[in-house]
């Protein structure tokens, strides 16, 4: 199954929990997807040399670099694969791009709509030499959502009506979980609301087909401040009460209602403190002629209601997203045999090569990620000034 055509000769920014999803997939597309393009696992930067050197040998990375800049400087790179916190993408992204380097950048795009703006311009100027940008919003390649979003196109459920979306987490509800990078403004951008509101954002975007014209928003940091010394992946570990603190800078949850540009209304919701939810991404569609569910927790299943046959047998039915004619499953196991999170960093990987191999935008582009950008800010803006209705810039 591997393709005998070029290298497509990847250089890795950061190296934790994104780095390690991102370099499994780069190991994997090709051993179960035909490709355009056979990527080559070149370089793993990062600054701490020797916690690098041991990513690396982990994961699979060829060589190691201590800066991105030198990586972007090689000739033998071909992408740059931004895998570090929010505060970095725009710079790493534009000097990438303007090397003439292809670029694949971690979600969300930038902490600002000025920041993301300027990547956008960035990723349009070096597309007319050939040079291609994406963001990395994984879960629009979980097979059940890429599915969801055929059947919407398709019009399986007629006119989209209501738009309800759940994104709980639960690893902030001990008060003494440390403070990490994820709970620190100028590092993150903001809490909940961009780390993980930006993918049910996107994700319903992507399903409907239509964007968020405007919201009104509530944001909450229940948790002031924290025991210092988070891990580097900033998603967990245990403080200590009695030691230096910090402040919480971000937002714990956020709650958002929202008018998209086809008339449908959303209900939004995205929190770290919903004891209990370790990944539930919910998104449920209800259309004039039906309905679609799904569950992060239950990825392998899309509930559909047919409302075209209405009857004392009708109901939610129960798809396995796995028969071989569903979006991606026919590449792995039989159906009934699952998929996990990390396949959705795989099929990102094969819709990027994809594109690449045949010299057109992949998806989504920076361009569609801005867009995100610009609703977390109506959000925060709703927010921060009595959640009166904010319109989201176009
Ligand atoms: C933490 O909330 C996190 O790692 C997010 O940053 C990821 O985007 C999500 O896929 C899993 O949870």
């Amino acid at each position: 199954m591997t393709c005998l055509s070029r290298p497509l000769r990847v250089g890795m920014v950061g190296y934790a929990f994104m780095g390690a999803a991102h370099s499994h997939a780069w190991r994997t597309a090709p051993r179960f997807f035909d490709l355009p393009l056979r990527p080559e696992l070149s370089v793993l930067a990062g600054r701490n040399a020797g916690a690098a050197a041991q990513a690396a040998e982990r994961m699979g990375w060829n060589e190691t670099a201590t800066d991105g800049r030198e990586v972007i400087a090689r000739d033998d790179i071909d992408l740059i694969d931004i895998c570090t916190p929010g505060d970095t993408h725009a710079e790493i992204a534009i000097a990438a791009l303007e090397a003439g380097k292809h670029v694949l950048c971690e979600k969300p795009l930038a902490n600002s709509v000025e920041e993301a703006e300027r990547m956008v311009a960035a990723a349009e100027t070096a597309a007319q030499r050939g040079v291609q940008a994406m963001c990395g919003y994984s879960y629009r390649r979980t097979p059940a959502l890429t599915l969801a979003r055929e059947l919407v196109q398709e019009g399986r459920i007629g006119t989209i009506r209501h738009v309800g979306a759940q994104y709980l987490q639960d690893w902030l509800s001990d008060e003494l979980t440390p403070l990490t990078w994820r709970m620190d403004k100028a590092k993150a951008g903001s809490g909940s609301l961009g780390d993980i509101g930006a993918h049910i954002i996107d994700a319903a975007q992507w399903v409907i087909g239509s964007n968020i014209a405007g919201v009104s928003a509530l944001m909450e940091t229940f948790v002031t401040e924290r025991p210092v010394g988070g891990d580097l992946s900033g998603l967990g570990g245990k403080g200590d009460a009695s030691g230096e603190k910090g402040p919480v800078t971000v937002d714990d949850a956020a709650a958002f209602t929202a008018r998209f540009d086809d008339g449908a209304i959303g209900v939004f919701e995205a929190t770290r403190f919903a004891l209990g939810r370790k990944n539930a991404i919910r998104l449920e569609i209800n259309g004039s002629s039906g309905s679609l569910a799904f569950d992060f927790e239950d990825m392998n299943v899309l509930e559909y209601y047919d409302g075209s046959n209405s009857s004392r047998t009708s109901g939610f039915r129960r798809i396995q997203v796995g028969e071989p004619d569903h979006p991606y499953t026919g590449n792995w196991w039989p159906v009934g045999h699952g998929l996990g999170y990390e396949h959705g960093f795989t099929h990102q990987v094969v819709e990027l090569v994809t594109a690449l191999g045949s010299g057109t935008q992949p998806s989504p582009s920076f361009a569609d990620a801005s867009r995100v950008q610009r609703v977390l800010a109506a959000v925060e803006q709703s927010a921060t000034n009595e959640s009166r209705w904010q319109r989201v810039q176009r």
